[in-house]
């Protein structure tokens, strides 16, 4: 495993959290949360990551994720800092293993596939079912169809997707790493719905994610960033 992201000021806890000397409050560490970045090799994890945590697209050569890394990002949702812990794993079926043991203390998941390939469509039911064996019952999903930016090469078309994550009752985006497109909602709607579940009085309705994706693609338009 490869600790991209920690400085030596950072110190890495047995508990899978990171605390940074600069961001030491009491409060952005109870609002730490960890996603994981799942889904076929090549779909565009890594890619996803790099344009949330630095605002970069990958891309040349495709280098394939070997294990597991992670870099942690602090974001500010309405005034609380909620620190996102994000776990980018291998895609590749030889990792699978070792990619396991880490669903179980993730508070959200992203789950992509590539709009121009089908395989990494038709496999996401069998992500599904590794996600229901391993991960906690309560962990956030959310369907990913990445490389929207692609349109000539597209095969998958955006209401499959949203068919699909309809099935399985998961929030659905597409999304593009190149562009930007909605990269930082899909990790935002994240970031609040772990707030809400740490702040929500028991009278409060529940966040639910997909129906704040929805509403917040219709207000700022289809392709914001
Ligand atoms: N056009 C376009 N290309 C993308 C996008 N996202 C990723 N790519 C390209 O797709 C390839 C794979 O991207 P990665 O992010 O490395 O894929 P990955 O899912 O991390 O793959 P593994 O680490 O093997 O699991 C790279 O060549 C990227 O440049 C996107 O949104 N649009
Ligand atoms: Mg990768």
């Amino acid at each position: 495993m490869k600790d991209s992201n920690l400085s030596p000021r950072d110190s890495y806890a047995p508990n899978g959290f990171t605390r940074n000397a600069s961001t030491t409050s009491a409060e952005v560490y109870n609002n730490s949360c960890k996603v994981m970045l799942i889904g076929d090799s090549g779909s565009g994890k890594t890619c996803l990551l790099v344009r949330f945590k630095d605002g970069a697209f990958l891309s040349g050569t495709f280098i394939s994720t070997v294990g597991i890394d992670f870099r942690n990002k602090v974001v500010d949702v309405d005034g609380t800092k909620v620190k996102l812990q994000i776990w980018d794993t291998a895609g590749q079926e030889r990792f699978r293993s070792v990619t396991h043991a880490y669903y179980r203390d993730a508070h959200a998941l992203l789950l992509l596939y590539d709009v121009t390939n089908k395989n990494s469509f038709d496999n996401i039911r069998a992500w599904l079912a590794e996600i229901n064996e391993y991960a906690q019952e309560d962990v956030v999903i959310m369907l990913l169809g990445n490389k929207a930016d692609m349109t000539a090469e597209r095969v998958i078309r955006k209401e499959e997707g949203e068919k699909l994550a309809k099935d399985h009752n998961v929030a659905f985006m597409e999304t593009s790493a190149k562009t930007g497109m909605n990269v930082d909602l899909a990790f935002m709607a994240i970031a609040r719905d772990l707030k809400m579940k740490k702040t929500r009085k028991p009278s409060d309705p529940a966040f639910n994610v997909a129906e704040y994706i929805t509403k917040e693609q219709q207000t700022s338009g289809c392709c914001g960033s």
